[in-house]
């Protein structure tokens, strides 16, 4: 096993809470791991970005929450992919550097993608303040979003496992492309009769769109620091499965939660007639699918006070309940294959903090 002074960052790129639950007895909570993560991997992104045209790095700032153009608070991420390529690398007793450049290549990617989701879904709101493509333009914000997803994968390019490294990003930015294909073109399906969307096609979608970024993040880290593609691989389905998870919990999030938390409308995914879990399981439910699907698909009537009663239908309906059994059991499943690997005790430990709560929705 690496020496722990070797998996651990310099003291200069430690906030005092990280070190204290790191140097201490309890084991660290996800919110420390996330920001030991992101402060191992901040200086590379900076540079990274830094090395932008102006006015391009300007507005990767802004989408990374490094910078606000009114002076206000930062409004980042969770980093929660850069956190595992992070653990990633140290699972398989790497030093957590070893994973940076894969770190800063998936946040990098997945700021991307979320640009030009909020183009794509017409979404004015990303974390509780105006999506870029509002503050900038929607040329600007296309603009910003090519430059990042060109710098995530140049990022990968100098590492010393570069061709892997790269076809391992590939292969995940193909399956986003497919997961937000399959995303949009759901919308055009109808909710109910033989051509609805059923729940495995929603898994399958769930996985590329979200569980295959979560994925290449893992298997970046670790086979940035040297693992074997048997590990890399196995690593790669333990944060799809976790992705199917996290995106269920966004789905029961997006019916059910707080917009102060979320950052976004209430009801928002239903207002636009998303195919979600949550939604697509009560409308499978007897009793209670069919008062859905009358309301669903009656013109209008899902303005006013109509969403605030398909919510209650979908929870009465067991919709939630199903859709939170179903993100239970692909995290279960993202636990047993990190357990089947001969993970290094500390990372491994972390990464099972964090995974239960990204499920969880505690991050
Ligand atoms: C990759 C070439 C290429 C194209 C991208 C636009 C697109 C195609 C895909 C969209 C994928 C997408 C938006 C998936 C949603 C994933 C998701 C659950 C995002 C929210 O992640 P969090 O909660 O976000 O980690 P924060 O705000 O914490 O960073």
């Amino acid at each position: 096993m690496t020496p722990t002074a070797l998996r651990r960052p310099t003291a200069a790129t430690v906030t005092p809470a990280a070190t204290a639950n790191r140097t201490g007895t309890a084991p660290p909570d996800a919110g420390n791991i996330l920001r030991r993560c992101r402060d191992l991997t901040a200086p590379a992104l900076t540079e990274a970005i830094d090395g932008l045209h102006p006015w391009v790095a300007e507005m990767a700032r802004y989408a990374l929450g490094l910078r606000e153009p009114d002076g206000a608070g930062p409004s980042r991420g969770k980093g929660v992919r850069q956190a595992l390529a992070v653990l990633g690398a140290e699972a398989v007793s790497g030093p957590g550097h070893a994973g940076v450049p894969g770190a800063v290549a998936v946040e990098l990617v997945h700021t991307f993608s979320l640009l030009h989701d909020d183009i794509m879904d017409g979404d004015a709101l990303r974390r509780g303040r105006p999506a870029l493509w509002k503050a900038y333009g929607t040329g600007p914000a296309v603009l910003a979003g090519d430059a990042l997803f060109a710098l995530g994968v140049e990022t990968l390019a100098d590492t010393p496992h570069a061709g892997g490294a790269v076809r391992q990003l590939t292969t995940a930015l193909g399956d986003l492309v497919g997961g937000q294909a399959d995303d949009l073109l759901f919308a055009e399906r109808p909710w109910t009769g033989p051509e609805a969307v059923c729940a495995e096609e929603y898994a399958t979608m769930a996985e590329r769109k979200t569980g295959a970024l979560l994925g290449c993040a893992l298997a970046l880290g670790a086979r940035l620091a040297g693992a074997a593609d048997c590990t890399v691989a196995e690593l790669d389905g333990t944060g799809r499965h976790l992705g199917v998870a996290f995106q269920i919990a966004d789905d029961v999030l997006g019916v059910w939660g707080d917009p102060e938390s979320t950052g976004k409308p209430v009801h928002g995914d239903l207002r636009q007639g998303k195919k979600t879990l949550p939604v697509l399981a009560a409308l499978d439910a007897t009793p209670g699918g069919g008062e859905l699907a009358e309301l669903l698909t009656t013109p209008g009537a899902l303005d006013g006070d109509g969403v605030r009663r398909a919510a209650a239908l979908i929870e009465r309906a067991g919709g939630r309940t199903r859709a939170e059994h179903e993100a239970r059991r692909h995290l279960a499943e993202a636990r047993a294959r990190l357990t089947s690997l001969r993970l290094a005790p500390g990372p491994l430990g972390e990464l099972r903090t964090l995974l239960s709560a990204l499920a969880d929705r505690t991050v």
